[in-house]
């Protein structure tokens, strides 16, 4: 059966889409829609028609699982120019999302009516392509260049009301119940004469788009779609409608053909796949009204801020009244700053500080459904406080470590309940990064792992499993990459070098520069805790601890690796050359900016393939959708698994091996990479959910 359904009611032709689970404009509904325009045309009984969508929402755009496979007839433009072309008015009913291709559809209707509440945008930059369906011709004529160019760049959806403001709807109708108002609506342009009033016959507004290509750039370094799409928007305003069509058509193919397509249309599946869990399948999560915070520091204020802002209660507990009281107000302030940045009402930020208790006693804690630690990072502080959990907490309640590193089994251990414990590892803010690491550990309940996704979900975070080991998938990974770095840096490289070189690749910031932001106390602690590990050969960064020995403890202390006097962007300094041309012992040698990129990528894809071989992280795009939400990586690029297998797995085994010839201890091969190289398969071949 097909997806689009038509029927005729009081000379309105209704023309809807049920194509679950958000109407993506797949071949079946392309055909459908073309074949329900072509009966609207021939219909005498039907004087008006309305396109809306069944379901939840109008059209989420182009199927994009489709993408990359032959295109099948009829395209999404020529529907589209159908529709336009009709001599009978078409109204699009808009409720929910339309998104893409799916607000292209609207543009080719010659009225368009929304929902209070509806999200309308142009998400395809975002994805790495432009509107290729004309969005980039229609809109403009709409709502002239500037606010087009706005949501296309953007790529951020906008609300019915600013769609109103801007000339992108022509009215707004309740929330409840679309097909009623579309029907009244259609009457009404019915009874008005309304004609067919097709975007294209509209003029071409005036502007120009040079001043914000320039800007665009800089802001989108390394990504061609944001560009690209003003270039499509510039050259078919100069142009007749029919050839502006074309073009866009042009520049979009050329779009799809891209590694960044590639890049961010796995990002959008593996972002979907990672809450996927085949364990927790039918599985029932505990339910979870009330949370508990232990430790009201930097970590905890943040947890404690996501869940107010979820909607949750939360009790904070924290070793004296002074620390209680330091934490409620970082949390305040977080509030604050969400309600500055739109996010959230003076009313529900009042709300959300009385749902908020900051204590110093535990027995506080014998109601909550579920508790986050977030102490020291210290086993035996940790092991200390869930002893005191497992005595407060009620039965059944989930007992969760923020742990950075630690063993979770372990943590687990010094309770009488193990199958209760899980690591919620949030990173920094936590109020505001997305990602969340759930630590399943050995004797971990499945409705537990089961309670920790429904909880991520809850507030909004990005949750991917991960086994127990040091440092999870994240932390464990970026530590073997630091190190290669580091070697860098002892060999002869600078440490601004090496920043400006991976930042240039794309990261949102150089490894120094992270380190400056996190504290270089943390890396020493970190460089303490290991250091009696027998089997820890790699050679050490004395100049690191040099710094921290100096008090260059980063941005907090003015200096760091970059020198903070001036502001927080940090300039390079000569006295960080100095320390660093001290702690290097060996022969220096010049590294370019390739040599940089090479290492430290092969170092992170290396441990990241033994991470999925041991099973810390259960897919390779568990590791990529880790990186692009936790570590600044680029998500044109995908991740870091997507991007090897881009470049090619052989060759990054060819560089591994190259660097053994200087350091076989650090560059050993994983074997998995290895083995996939021998078999010529990709990392992707071991991502089986996945869609793409
Ligand atoms: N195509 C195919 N599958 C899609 C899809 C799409 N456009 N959008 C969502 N899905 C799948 C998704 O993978 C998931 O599958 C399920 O639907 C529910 O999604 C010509 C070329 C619409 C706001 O970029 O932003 O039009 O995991 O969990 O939170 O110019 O989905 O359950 O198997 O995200 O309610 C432009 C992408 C395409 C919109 C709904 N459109 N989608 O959010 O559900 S490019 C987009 C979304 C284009 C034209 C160009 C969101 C949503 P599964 P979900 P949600
Ligand atoms: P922090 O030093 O800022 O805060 C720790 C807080 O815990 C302090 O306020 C302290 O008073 C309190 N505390 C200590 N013992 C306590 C006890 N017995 N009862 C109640 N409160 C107690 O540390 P942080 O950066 O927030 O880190 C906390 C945990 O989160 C650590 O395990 C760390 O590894 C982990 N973590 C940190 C980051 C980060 O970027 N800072 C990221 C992810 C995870």
């Amino acid at each position: 059966m097909s997806p689009v359904t038509y029927s005729v009611q009081k000379d309105i032709a209704v023309i809807a889409i049920d194509n679950p689970p958000v109407n993506a404009l797949s071949h079946a509904v392309r055909q459908g829609l073309a074949r329900a325009i072509k009966t609207f045309a021939g219909d005498e009984s039907a004087r008006i028609a309305v396109v809306m969508g069944a379901g939840r929402l109008f059209i989420g755009g182009a199927d994009i699982s489709e993408f990359g496979k032959p295109l099948k007839h009829p395209t999404l433009p020529s529907v589209i120019n159908a529709i336009e072309a009709c001599t009978k008015p078409v109204i699009a009913a808009i409720h929910g999302t339309a998104l893409g291709g799916g607000l292209e559809v609207a543009l080719g209707c010659h009225y368009r009516l929304a929902m209070m509440g509806t999200k309308l945008g142009l998400p395809e930059t975002t994805l790495g392509i432009l509107p290729g369906a004309g969005g980039t011709q229609r809109m403009p004529r709409l709502v002239g260049l500037e606010s087009a160019a706005e949501m296309i760049v953007g790529g951020k959806p906008i609300s019915a009301e600013d769609a109103q403001a801007i000339g992108l709807v022509d009215g707004l109708g309740p929330d409840n119940d679309v097909r009623s108002a579309a029907l009244a609506y259609a009457g009404k342009l019915l009874a008005k004469g309304a004609i067919a009033r097709p975007t294209r016959a509209m003029p071409p507004p005036d502007g120009d788009l040079t001043e914000m290509r320039a800007k665009v750039a800089a802001k989108f370094r390394g990504q061609v779609a944001q560009v690209t799409a003003l270039d499509a928007m510039t050259r078919g305003m100069a142009l007749p409608f029919d050839e502006g069509l074309a073009e866009e058509r042009r520049l979009f193919q050329t779009l799809m053909e891209t590694p960044q397509r590639a890049g961010l249309i796995h990002a959008f599946f593996s972002e979907r796949t990672v809450a996927k869990l085949p364990e927790i399948a039918g599985v029932k999560p505990r339910t979870i009204n009330r949370i508990a915070v232990i430790g009201g520091g930097t970590m905890g204020s943040g947890i404690a801020t996501a869940a107010l802002l979820a909607g949750l209660t939360v009790t904070l507990v924290e070793r004296d009244d002074a620390a209680a009281d330091k934490a409620r107000a970082t949390i305040a302030g977080n509030l604050e700053a969400a309600v500055k940045r739109g996010k959230l009402t003076t009313a529900r930020r009042d709300a959300a500080l009385k749902t908020l208790a900051t204590v110093t006693d535990y027995a506080a804690l014998s109601e909550a459904d579920l508790v986050v630690e977030a102490v020291f990072e210290s086993m035996d502080v940790k092991r200390e406080v869930f002893a005191k959990l497992d005595a407060v907490m009620k039965p059944g309640a989930v007992l969760a470590t923020n742990t950075s590193y630690l063993d979770v089994n372990e943590i687990a251990a010094a309770t009488g309940r193990p199958s209760d414990v899980i690591g919620l590892h949030f990173f920094s803010p936590a109020h505001i990064m997305k990602l969340l690491e759930v630590v399943v550990a050995d004797g971990t309940a499945p409705d537990v792992t089961a309670t920790a996704f429904a909880l991520a979900k809850r507030l909004g975070k990005t949750p991917v499993r991960a086994g127990v080991c040091d440092g999870f998938i994240g932390n464990r990974i970026l530590s073997h990459y630091r190190t290669a770095a580091d070697h860098m840096v002892l060999d002869g490289a600078s440490p601004y070098d090496v920043d400006r070189a991976l930042v240039d690749f794309g990261f949102a910031m150089g490894p120094y520069q992270v380190s400056d932001l996190a504290g270089l106390d943390i890396g020493f602690a970190t460089r303490q805790r290991k250091a009696g590990d027998a089997h820890t050969r790699d050679r050490v960064p004395t100049f690191a601890d040099a710094l921290y020995h100096a008090g260059r403890l980063g941005q907090k202390t003015g200096a760091g690796y970059y020198d903070y006097s001036e502001d927080r962007k940090g300039r390079p300094d000569p006295a960080v050359e100095a320390i660093v041309a001290e702690a290097r012992t060996g022969e220096t040698r010049a590294f370019g900016a390739n040599e940089i990129v090479c290492r430290y990528m092969a170092a992170m894809i290396n441990e990241a393939a033994r991470v999925v071989e041991e099973g810390i992280a259960l897919r390779p795009l568990d590791v990529d959708v880790v990186f692009l939400h936790g570590y600044g990586f680029p998500r044109y690029r995908g991740g870091p698994m997507h991007w090897a297998d881009a470049q090619g797995l052989d060759g990054i085994l060819v560089a591994i091996t190259e660097f053994a010839k200087t350091d076989d201890h650090f560059w050993q091969p994983a074997p998995l990479l290895s083995r996939l190289v021998a078999e010529g398969r990709r990392f992707a071949d071991l991502n089986q959910t996945r869609k793409d």
